[in-house]
Order: C-alpha cells, then structure tokens, then sequence
C-alpha cells in the first residue's frame, strides 16, 4: 500500500551495488522505494525483493526512453537518482558503443522523462558522476586531491560517456532550472561490490584460500593507487546533495590513495598470511589499454557544506569485507 504522505523515491541500478545501498538508506528514512530493473527475467530479480521487500521494481532500461516515462508515471517520485551504468572499466573496453549508450546517453533520457513528465518542476535529480572522468594521470593530478574545479581527462569508453553524462546534467540545470546534480563519487566498495571489481576479487579470493577452495588469484597490474571509501557512506552523501537548498555537484571521498598491492597485503593478513606474493598470479587478460594511474579526491567542500564524512577507514573497509566474503562462502558447499 502506498501512501501519500511518504516521499517517493525512483533509483535506477537498484539491482547493483549503491542501489542496495541507498533504497536501504532511504527506506529507513521512511521514503516510498521505487527501483528500475531491465530485462525480461533478470537473473539478480530474486535476491533483490528478498533483500529489499519494501522496493517497488518496475521494469525498464534507461536505453528505452518510453520505460522511463512510464517508470515516472508510475513511480511520481520527489527525488531521482540515476545510478545505472555499464559501470566495469575494464568491460567498457570491449563494449565501448553500449557503454555510450548506457552510461551517456542513459542520463539523457533519464533527464528527458523528467522534463517532459514533471510539469512543475519540483523533482530533484542525482547523477552518478565518477573519479574517473579526471584520469589520474600527473599533469592535471592536484596535490591535495581532485576537487570540483579540477580539470578533466578520462582514460576509457566508460570515463567518456561518465563525462557526457556530467556535462548534460549541469545543462539540464542551467537550461531548465533543474535541481540536477552529480556526485563526483571516488571508488566506494563493501560486501556487496560486485565480484568482477578487484576489491571484492581480493577479498572473495582470500575467504575462498582460506577455506581451501582456491590456490591463487590472477589479477592484472598492481600498482595503480585508489582512493576506496566504504558505499553505505557514500549513499548517505548523495542523499544530502539533494536536501540543499541548492543544486550543487560535489566530490565524495576518502582523502587518502592506497594501492592494491596495499589492499592484498591487509586483506591476506586478515587470514594469517602475512606475505600475500606467493597467491598471486599476474594475467594481462586483467590489464587495460590505459590505465587510471593514481586517484585522490579532495571531499572538503562536501565536508564543509553537507557535513559529510567518511566513516570506514581503509583498514576497517578491508577488513569488513574479508569478514564478509568468509561468512559467504563458508556457507557455501
Ligand atoms: P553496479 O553495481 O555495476 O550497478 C550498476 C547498475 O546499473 C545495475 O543495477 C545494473 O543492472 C544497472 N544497469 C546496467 N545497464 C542498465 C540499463 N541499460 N538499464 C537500466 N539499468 C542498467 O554499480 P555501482 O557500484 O552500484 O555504482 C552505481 C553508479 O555509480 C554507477 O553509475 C557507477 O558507474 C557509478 N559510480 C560507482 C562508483 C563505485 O566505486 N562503486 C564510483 C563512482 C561512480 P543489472 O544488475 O541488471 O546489470
Ligand atoms: O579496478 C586494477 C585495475 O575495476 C581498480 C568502478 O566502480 O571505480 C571503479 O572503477 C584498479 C584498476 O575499479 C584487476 O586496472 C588489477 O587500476 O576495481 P576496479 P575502477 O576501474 O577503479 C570507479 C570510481 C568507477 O566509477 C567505476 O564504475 O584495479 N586491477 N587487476 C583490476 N581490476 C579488476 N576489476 N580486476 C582485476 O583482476
């Protein structure tokens, strides 16, 4: 039963990692949970209602702008946050047209169905911006960390269309007055990160060693840096982008850059094992034809303006997730 007296809610990417996440956050915040979920018969549809029983899925893809507008008919949200995304990296490679389409054009039509539906204007919109549309490379690497003024060079198909999808939400803003923001989001990771990311390939790797049911992991280079915050904090950031008074984009990280031999070495310790060299495998199947070399994001102005920080540390992120991953498969036969 829906009431009128909650606010309402429509995230697309409900099925992924921050959708979980955020519909859990503002459940809790008592608002009406609406997710877009594609496919005729999508495989994660299960896990999710019984995961998040409270969520209303409705179908759709973001490829399909006539879904959106029936998902807006049905779902009249207040507040909007697109998180779809073909959101693999290394994947985008392979994939780079879809990922245009998806990731880029996505955000388009997500925008459009709000024009087009929301007559007075009134619903609020959140993109899911990344860190990888600055690119990591020296010359546009500030000292202190990426902030909101820092240059742009993105090192992918999925840095690109990411960077459409920036530039057409602060178009959208400026043309129609929309209150529509992005969150330029540094890589935030838990127990729900997929597993075809390297933090929770690690950390599934190391529960499944410890176990016995594996020997070795194969990853790709090792020594690009991160910086890696925790997502149940990230979705509480992108819920306060869109309380303010104005619509304003902003940079949520953790401030500090680890790289992953840094993450194998604390996660393997996790397990006992304090030298992590003998378990790993470098395949070049996991490497890219550019890399993002070191990413540091600079949260003060989110810090100062939305009273937003980070609560997990590095440490206690690694640690949560070895946790995790030896609970899940220890269950497993
Ligand atoms: P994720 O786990 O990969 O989830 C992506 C979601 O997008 C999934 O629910 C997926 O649905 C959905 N999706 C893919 N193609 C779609 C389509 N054509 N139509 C509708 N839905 C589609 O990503 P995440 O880590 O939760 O990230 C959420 C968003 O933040 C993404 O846009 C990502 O690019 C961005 N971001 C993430 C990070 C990070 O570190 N996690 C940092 C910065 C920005 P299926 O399950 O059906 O595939
Ligand atoms: O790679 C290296 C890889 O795929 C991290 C997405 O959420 O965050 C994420 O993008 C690093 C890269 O995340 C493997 O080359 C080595 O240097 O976990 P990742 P990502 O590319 O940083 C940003 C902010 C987003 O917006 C994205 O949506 O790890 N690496 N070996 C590997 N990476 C993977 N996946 N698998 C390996 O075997």
């Amino acid at each position: 039963m829906v009431s009128a007296n909650k606010k309402r809610v429509l995230i697309t990417g409900i099925t992924g990692q921050d959708g979980g996440h955020l519909a859990k956050l503002l459940h809790g915040k008592n608002y009406e949970v609406f997710g877009l979920i594609r496919g005729q018969n999508n495989p994660k549809r299960e896990a999710t209602i019984k995961e998040y029983p409270y969520v209303t899925l409705i179908e759709g893809d973001v490829t399909d702008y006539s879904s959106l507008i029936r998902a807006m008919q049905v779902a009249k949200p207040d507040e909007v946050y697109n998180l779809a995304a073909i959101s693999h990296v290394g994947h985008s490679f392979k994939v780079p047209q879809l990922t245009s389409d998806v990731t880029g054009k996505g955000v388009l039509n997500m925008l459009e169905a709000i024009r087009v539906t929301d007559l007075e204007n009134k619903v609020r919109f959140y993109q899911a911006s990344t860190s990888e549309m600055f690119g990591g490379l020296e010359y546009n690497r500030p000292k202190n960390g990426y902030n909101e003024e820092s240059s742009f060079h993105p090192r992918s198909p999925y840095g690109v269309a990411k960077l459409y999808g920036f530039w057409i939400t602060k178009n959208y803003r400026e043309s129609y007055k929309m209150f529509a923001v992005s969150g330029i989001l540094f890589n935030h990771e838990g127990e729900r990160r997929g597993l075809e990311f390297v933090t929770r390939k690690i950390t599934n790797a190391v529960a499944r060693i410890k176990l016995g049911k594996q020997d070795f992991i194969e990853l790709g280079d090792l020594w690009p840096k991160r910086d890696w915050g925790y997502a149940g904090d990230y979705v509480e950031g992108m819920w306060r982008m869109l309380q303010r008074d104005e619509p304003k984009d902003y940079v949520l990280a953790t401030g500090e850059t680890h790289s992953i031999e840094e993450f194998l070495s604390l996660a393997f310790k996790e397990i006992g094992i304090d030298d992590w060299k003998p378990y790993v495998k470098q395949n070049p199947a996991f490497m890219r034809p550019a890399e993002v070399d070191l990413l540091l994001g600079d949260p003060s102005k989110a810090e100062r303006e939305l009273g937003w920080k980070r609560k997990v540390d590095f440490p206690g992120l690694v640690r949560l997730m070895v946790k995790s991953d030896l609970n899940i498969e220890s269950k497993k036969i």
